[in-house]
């Protein structure tokens, strides 16, 4: 079982030494950072201390050294996030420095997403993407679309505190196969089943599939809201897509 002291970057080690309570997220995070490339560490730090200007570069040198442009978004960035994510939780850290967080995370985004998009493969269709109304959380939905695309979807991206005629709209104007909707919060969460009937209402629910995902969106709730289809992460959201667009075709 890995160690903390098999973790090369100190502000990782002391991060979850002092912030990490659950044993299953410490053994979560040592994991984690401990097969993670020590430039990939440092990223995840940059990230939880907020320094976007470090993250952008450093992100761009991991790139230029040539590692993998996925494992750099999953053990750096989507690393990093994920404590921060923990701090927030326990009031360890407050929205200011969460914002800080998420823009550095960005900042190191923004040299994946070209890469991903540029991998040339196969077009796949059109997905609507969106965060659902009275909620403003987009980091995850846009992995998600960086994902997609990369992946070879044309993905319409309806942003965040998308009201359910906005979707509508959007299936009826983008001829789409496939729409997802993301929610980060218990009291959004039921404005995705809000959303399906608003489609059925307005007769444009057969016209496409619909995936869900978010943090407190289970496979259960997918069902119940009766959603096509769920997703854990921004992996799972390609693989639900290109399967309700085998579906749907
Ligand atoms: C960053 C963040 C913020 C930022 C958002 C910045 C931004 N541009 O997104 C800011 C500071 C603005 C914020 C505000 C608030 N937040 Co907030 N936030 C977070 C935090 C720390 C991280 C979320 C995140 O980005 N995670 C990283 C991404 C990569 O993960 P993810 O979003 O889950 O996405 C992945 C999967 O879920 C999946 N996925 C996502 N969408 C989709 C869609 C589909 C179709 C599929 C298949 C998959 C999929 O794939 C993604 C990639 O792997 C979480 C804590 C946490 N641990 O989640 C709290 C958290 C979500 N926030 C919370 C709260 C309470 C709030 C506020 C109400 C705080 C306040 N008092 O003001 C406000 C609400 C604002 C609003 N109206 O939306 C709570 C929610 C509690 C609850 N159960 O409802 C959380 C859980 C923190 C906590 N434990 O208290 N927040």
């Amino acid at each position: 079982m890995a160690e903390l002291s098999d973790i090369a970057n100190q502000t990782i080690k002391d991060e979850i030494e002092e912030f990490l309570e659950r044993p299953e997220e410490i053994e979560r995070f040592v994991e984690l950072f401990s097969r993670a490339k020590p430039a990939l560490q440092d990223i995840a730090a940059a990230i939880i201390e907020g320094e976007d200007d470090e993250a952008d570069e450093l992100t761009a040198k991991a790139l230029a050294d040539g590692i993998d442009a996925i494992e750099i978004m999953d053990d750096g960035l989507i690393g990093g996030m994920g404590i921060v994510g923990i701090k927030f939780r326990e009031n360890f850290v407050f929205v200011p420095e969460v914002l800080s967080c998420a823009r550095a995370m960005r900042a190191g985004m923004a040299h994946i997403e070209p890469i991903l998009s540029a991998s040339g493969i196969e077009k796949q269709g059109t997905v609507i993407m969106g965060t659902v109304k009275g909620d403003l959380h987009d980091i995850g939905k846009n992995l998600c679309i960086m994902m997609l695309r990369g992946s070879g979807f044309d993905v319409v991206d309806l942003g965040v505190d998308v009201a359910e005629d906005s979707f509508i709209d959007a299936v009826e104007e983008s001829g789409a196969k496939v729409l997802g909707m993301s929610a980060l919060l218990t009291t959004t969460l039921p404005n995705m089943g809000r959303t399906i009937e608003a489609m059925i209402d307005a007769d444009v629910r057969d016209d496409v599939l619909i995936m869900v995902g978010g943090a407190p969106v289970t496979q259960e709730f997918s069902d119940d809201m009766g959603a096509d289809g769920y997703g854990p992460d921004a992996l799972s959201c390609v693989a639900v897509a290109k399967e309700l667009m085998t579906s749907a075709a």
